[in-house]
């Protein structure tokens, strides 16, 4: 195997998968993880027919379960094992609650997946990267882990975390060849969004009208960018959102007939 390989957590869906589609088309081999193995078999099959010169691995476990993600690691082929890239992608918002009425068991499964789950994926890959010497780990943040916003402070707390984590590694991989990048998005239209609305999809639709939202496309370029950076570079964090929005909270909407 002469490609680079990626290894994509939650990647059937989202900006993992415009990921999956950018890297392959790059010509990356791919380490695809996500919970539903049926949708990553689709994935792989539509990925190898349009770029015959890439290879494709599925790698089904849940990230927040850090036994599954051990064996699933340790189940690799040598010649899988050699990760270049981790992009910890995994992550979801459930609910706008306010932070006194909200679910519980809904912020486990935030704290769980987002943080817990990011964590355990880097402490697998992170050690074989350095004995390698080369390596980058490019998590996906969001603006809200910038500022807190109304209806989001379990998720907007999640999201500081991974600015604090990918920080934290770079400090600690600072001696080493290995990169560290948290990209920050802000709004971008993918089914995120309905997750957020606990399955509402016309809640979700209305969320972006009058906004034109990046799409997950929008961001796997960027995220292509900071991974394809000449060596020395690195790129340490972007914040990118709609031209017609400006922070997490201020955003111009039109006005719908
Ligand atoms: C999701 C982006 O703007 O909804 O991470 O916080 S936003």
């Amino acid at each position: 195997m002469d490609n680079r390989i990626v290894l994509i957590t939650g990647a059937s869906s989202g900006i993992g998968r415009a990921c999956a589609h950018k890297f392959a088309k790059e010509g990356w081999d791919l380490i695809l993880n996500a919970r539903d193995e049926a949708k990553l078999g689709e994935l792989r099959y539509e990925l190898e027919m349009e770029y015959p010169k890439i290879t494709v691995w599925k790698l089904p476990f849940d990230v927040r379960d850090r036994k599954q993600a051990q064996a699933a690691l340790e189940s690799l082929p040598p010649e899988w094992a050699m990760i270049d890239l981790l992009i910890n992608n995994a992550g979801l918002v459930i609910g706008v609650d306010k932070e006194f009425e909200g679910d519980l068991d809904e912020w486990d499964i935030m704290i769980d997946t987002n943080i817990k789950g990011l964590l355990a994926m880097t402490r697998l890959v992170v050690p074989g990267m350095l004995e390698r010497g080369q390596g980058h780990i490019i998590n996906i943040g969001s603006i809200a882990g910038d500022a807190a916003y109304p209806g989001g402070s379990v998720y907007c707390a999640t999201k500081a975390a991974v600015k604090a984590l990918s920080d934290g590694l770079r400090i600690d991989l600072v001696d080493t060849p290995l990169r560290v990048t948290n990209i920050k998005p802000g709004m971008v239209e993918t089914n995120f969004s309905v997750v957020r609305y606990r399955g509402d999809k016309e809640a979700a639709d209305n969320f972006y009208k009058g906004i034109r939202p990046l799409t997950g496309d929008d961001i796997a370029e960027t995220v292509y960018f900071a991974a394809s950076a000449p060596a020395h570079i690195q790129i340490a964090e972007v914040l990118l959102m709609p031209t017609n929005q400006a922070t997490g909270t201020i955003s111009y909407k039109k006005k719908q007939e």
